[in-house]
């Protein structure tokens, strides 16, 4: 994708949307690793401000940014039905696509580019860290919350986002032939690190085999539920909404769990370059369990209880695979801001791995205790 103007933002993009209000500020938002993000801010007739999320999706990675945006409008009808049901506030509660001024719910542009905005979610913010233990616990209520609402949505009516997004089966096989590639002569440099995955493939297969013999059911999964994928509500400090709805497809609960755990549960940030700061802090760990099991509301099985660690365990190797395989393809999938960023993410992945490893019979123990 091309460099982005911000001149080229307001002049030719933000008209073509419906908002309201005269546009005072443009900035660009967010620390993900996929969209480029803008938070707008219009002054109203009556003096009062409304603001706004516009996003350009990423189409090297969402290969179909129209099926995308069809998930996500038909998912968030859906939680909007459910929200209302329940007698919470819609406009905060879920995600709210702003249309185009021609009744389209996303823009292409003259480029090819795809744009989508949103209601900007105010009196809540979303974080890279761990702030305090109550913060994760309530964003795990939020994602099991998250899971527990789309129960009953048709999900052979959802789209595939990303093939065989959380298939670590295929990743590892993504991941080998990036190294066997080696198309930017990076492998020489991290022999470690590959090695390290390569020891572990026999794993890759646990939740993958699972899944196909029916030991654990097949859901509708967010897949992407990072610590600033949640909206804590400032006064309250609930999880308030769940966004970043790409990835929403049929998945596994572990997938959910799994991923958050490797964020959140992490004594350091996912790029951290001292790795003596990294590892998996098992009161955090057992913190995220009690909130996700309870967020499932009961919908979680025991044997997807019993396998909770291995999704820790499984969504933290996956994801040190993709950061080192993408450092061996140039860092052409994740978005980077320095040289050897990707290797740099790998590394604390792979260390947590490890640390999850040492600390496997203290993780069992703990989801133990909520089965
Ligand atoms: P990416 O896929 O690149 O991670 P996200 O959809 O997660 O993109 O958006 C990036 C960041 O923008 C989020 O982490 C959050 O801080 C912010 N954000 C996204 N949508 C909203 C919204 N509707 N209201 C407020 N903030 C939002
Ligand atoms: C990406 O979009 P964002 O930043 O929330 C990625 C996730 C990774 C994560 C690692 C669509 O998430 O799968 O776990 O980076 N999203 C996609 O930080 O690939
Ligand atoms: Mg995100």
């Amino acid at each position: 994708m091309e460099e982005l103007g911000m001149e080229r933002v307001k002049k030719e993009i933000i008209p073509e949307f419906a908002v309201e209000g005269t546009l005072e500020e443009t900035v660009p938002y967010g620390s993900g690793h996929i969209n480029d993000t803008f938070r707008l801010t219009c002054t109203l007739e009556n003096g009062g401000q409304k603001r706004y999320i516009l996003q350009r999706m990423n189409d090297d990675v969402f290969k179909n940014p129209v099926e995308l945006m069809e998930n996500v409008m038909n998912v968030t009808s859906y939680l909007r039905k459910k929200i209302v049901e329940r007698g919470g506030d819609p406009d905060r509660e879920t995600l709210n696509v702003i249309p185009t001024k021609t009744g389209d719910n996303f823009l292409k542009d003259e480029r090819g580019d795809f744009w989508r905005m949103y209601l900007f979610i105010e009196d809540a913010s979303s974080f890279d860290m761990v702030r305090t233990p109550e913060d994760f616990y309530n964003s795990a209520v939020a994602f099991g919350n998250f899971q527990l609402l789309l129960k009953d949505y048709p999900a052979s009516t959802l789209h595939e986002t990303i093939l065989n997004f959380h298939n670590t089966v295929s990743r590892f096989s993504d991941f080998k032939k990036a190294v066997e590639e080696d198309v930017c002569g990076r492998a020489k440099e991290v022999p470690g690190e590959i090695r390290f995955v390569l020891e572990r493939e026999a794993d890759t297969h646990a939740i993958c085999d699972a899944l196909a013999d029916g030991t654990i059911p097949l859901r509708v999964t967010h897949n992407d539920t990072k610590l600033n994928n949640v909206m804590i509500d400032n006064q309250t400090g609930k999880g308030i909404c769940v966004i970043d709805l790409d990835t929403v497809m049929p998945g596994s609960a572990l997938y959910d769990y799994g991923d958050s755990i490797r964020f959140g549960a992490s004594t350091g940030a996912e790029d951290e370059k001292n790795l003596n700061l990294i590892s998996c802090d098992l009161g955090l760990f057992e913190t995220y369990t009690r909130g996700f099991v309870e967020g499932c509301g009961g919908s979680l099985t025991q044997e997807e209880i019993r396998m909770l660690p291995m999704g820790a365990k499984l969504m933290t190797l996956e994801c040190g695979m993709r950061f080192l395989a993408d450092y061996l393809q140039g860092d052409v999938y994740f978005k980077i801001h320095r040289p050897e960023h990707n290797l740099d993410r790998a590394r604390t992945q792979f260390k947590l791995v490890a640390d999850m490893e040492q600390k496997w019979d203290e993780m069992a123990a703990i989801v133990e205790k909520y089965l």
